[in-house]
């Protein structure tokens, strides 16, 4: 059998597009006709404060960063109407996929994709000022519409973030699988391993196909040694769109 190119990259319509009804637009840029990339995976989540960290771990730190959680879990958009923060999560596949969605995406900050890329997705977007508690702008942050994987490595370690293999149709997941043979609960920041808790969650059950990453880094986290992949990334996804998750 053979199989065309499988690059893919994750694309999230942020909660900005949302509420600015540019949805389809987004999605007409990015349709096969313009891109020639495929859907591989589509899912509307609500954002956990655990997932957002995740997501942007790389900018912990920064003074931007708790206005960046508050966007994309769509506290900022929509602070009174928490049933309305959503993002759109969509993995794209195609030859040179993260490249190809960047380029309709346009530069990250909106004012530069104005000057330099007239027309592009994120020339639609705006800058936000950041207030401390006396007021004072102390920054600004980026509301560009969609977040666009950088890279094929930046790609794998966010789609693995987001989807579950399950939510990929089998002959379009680019990356190894297993299949579990134990229990993985957590709870409270703790993996628990085998035994359910009143409380916990399920994030692994026998015969669950997963990715074989995150089997690999609950397996040496039980055993008490270090992992490549964190524990809150494996957990997170798994507790995307559940009740207990924040
Ligand atoms: P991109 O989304 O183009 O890959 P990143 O990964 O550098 O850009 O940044 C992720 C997000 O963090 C941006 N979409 C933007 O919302 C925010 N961000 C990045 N750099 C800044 C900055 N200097 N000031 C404010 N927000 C920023």
């Amino acid at each position: 059998m053979h199989r065309t190119n499988m690059d893919q990259t994750l694309v999230l319509i942020k909660p900005d597009a949302l509420k600015n009804s540019l949805t389809g637009y987004v999605l007409s840029q990015l349709s096969e006709f313009h891109t020639g990339l495929r859907f591989a995976g589509a899912k509307i989540v609500n954002v956990s404060k655990m997932l957002a960290e995740e997501h942007y771990a790389e900018h912990l730190g920064k003074v931007f960063f708790p206005s960046l959680i508050e966007y994309i879990t769509g506290a900022s958009h929509y602070p009174d109407q928490p049933w309305k923060r959503r993002v759109i999560a969509l993995v794209y596949q195609g030859e040179n996929a993260p490249k190809r969605i960047r380029e309709l995406a346009g530069p990250t900050n909106p004012h530069a994709a104005r000057e330099e890329k007239p027309g592009s997705i994120r020339s639609l977007g705006t800058l936000v000022d950041i207030k401390d508690a006396s007021g004072k702008v102390i920054g600004q942050r980026i509301d560009n519409l969609i977040h666009a994987s950088a890279t094929l490595e930046e790609a794998e370690r966010e789609i693995k973030l987001w989807f579950k293999p399950c939510d990929i149709p089998p002959l379009m997941r680019p990356y190894q699988t297993e299949i579990c043979h134990e229990h993985y609960y957590y709870k409270d920041g703790t993996i628990l391993y085998q035994n359910y808790e009143p409380g916990s969650v399920c994030l692994m059950a026998p015969g669950d196909t997963v990715w074989a990453s995150d089997m690999e880094a609950l397996k040496l986290h039980t055993q008490g040694k270090p992992t490549a992949t964190t524990i809150g990334s494996v957990a997170a996804k798994y507790l995307i769109n559940q009740d207990s998750a924040e």
